[in-house]
């Protein structure tokens, strides 16, 4: 799964990038067009430190999203002519997008567009994904027209049908996202990686000083500010980046001086999972301690094939014992004499936090 940060030129986009994967690219230097960064980060789970008490294993795997990190849009879509296309087709290949919005006063740093008005970038940055859609639909529509005058086959007439509705919501200037297609349709124009169709993740990058003010910045914004069907969150993502530049001993004196107790990157990374409609089964053993990342919704069998394909085919049984649970008695043995742990078939739907043994037969 992948994540593509976006915003306007010097929004904080490489700031929040280095401080989710530990990386040192430079900030404040506008970074060039072409140039894509990309980092794997672990997504904070406490389950997985319980079942590493239970288990003692020797290897430990959390899921892991990778983030790419790619130059400012422009936020000027007044000439279609000259609109960008080489940044959004950068993140074309994203899953979802987190769109990082500058906040922050600072009055060394002015902003691209003269003001800070989140509102007015938030709407600069989805007009742009927009357009960017609506050429690829408008070219699109041009070409199937030509096709099914030759021929005038049942799937084309469909992707026409489908195509004609996005043409529709874009022209409108509304985002594909809120259309809310069926799966079937959906995958029916998956291969145009449209752009405002991907779950978004709005991070406002507050300023430090705004820190302990944070909850209340979120609840407000989500009031009155925040767009259909997008998650929210705030940062300060220089603070954050200096945050995961220290050892564990001085961000926690750091983070004490400003007033704060938890990470907010850990609650950046579990939304955009939770925005992708991602949960975690685990699985444990002296062995290996893992966290395995499936689609909201997946059977037993489809979960098993993330491990292995092999698995899918060969499918008998999963035994499945909620995490909480396990985490009540702190033993596999306990949890079995209790009776949780279930035994489920093909059709069960994984749960997030099941802990699983699959049975199968290879
Ligand atoms: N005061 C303050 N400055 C920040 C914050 N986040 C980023 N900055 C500063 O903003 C400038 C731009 O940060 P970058 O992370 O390089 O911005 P960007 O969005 O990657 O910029 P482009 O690559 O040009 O699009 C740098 O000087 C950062 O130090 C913040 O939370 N507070
Ligand atoms: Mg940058």
């Amino acid at each position: 799964m992948i994540i593509g940060i976006i915003g306007l030129p010097q929004s904080g986009k490489t700031t929040l990038f280095n401080a989710l994967c530990g990386t040192h690219q430079e900030t404040g230097g506008y970074t060039a067009k072409g140039e894509v960064h990309r980092g794997v980060v672990k997504v904070p789970d406490p389950r997985i430190d319980v079942l590493v008490e239970i288990y003692s294993p020797k290897k430990i795997t959390h899921a892991e999203i990778e983030w790419m990190d790619v130059a400012g849009f422009t936020g000027d879509v007044s000439d279609r002519n000259k609109l960008d296309t080489e940044i959004p087709n950068a993140i074309r290949q994203a899953d979802a997008i987190a769109h990082v919005v500058r906040a922050f006063e600072d009055a060394n740093l002015p902003h691209v567009k003269g003001s800070i008005d989140p509102e007015r970038d938030i709407r600069l940055i989805e007009e742009e994904l927009i357009i960017s859609d609506l050429v690829t639909v408008e070219k699109r529509l041009e070409r199937l027209d030509k096709l099914l005058r030759v021929t005038p086959d049942d799937s084309m007439k469909r992707e026409k049908a489908i195509i004609d509705r996005c043409y529709e919501q874009l022209s409108s200037n509304k985002p594909l996202r809120d259309l809310n297609l069926p799966p079937e349709d959906e995958k029916t124009i998956r291969c145009f990686q449209f752009l405002s169709i991907k779950p978004m993740l709005l991070v406002l990058n507050i300023s430090e000083a705004d820190m302990p003010k944070r909850a209340a910045i979120l609840q407000d914004f989500s009031q009155h500010t925040k767009p259909n069907a997008c998650a929210v969150e705030a940062v300060s993502a220089k603070v954050e980046m200096e945050l995961a530049e220290l050892g564990e001993e001085d961000r926690a004196i750091f983070m004490n001086e400003l007033g704060v107790t938890q990470s907010a990157l850990d609650r950046v990374i579990r939304s955009s999972y939770d925005l992708m409609g991602l949960i975690s089964y685990l699985t444990g053993g002296e062995k290996e301690v893992h966290a395995w990342t499936i689609k909201r919704g997946m059977t037993a069998p489809k979960a098993a094939a993330v491990i292995h394909k092999d698995f899918e085919t060969g499918f008998i049984k999963a035994e499945v014992i909620p995490y909480e649970k396990l985490a009540q008695v702190m033993s596999e043995s306990e949890a079995k004499k209790h009776g949780w742990m279930r035994l489920e078939g093909k059709e069960y739907i994984v749960q997030d936090g099941d802990v699983i043994f699959f049975r199968f037969n290879l």
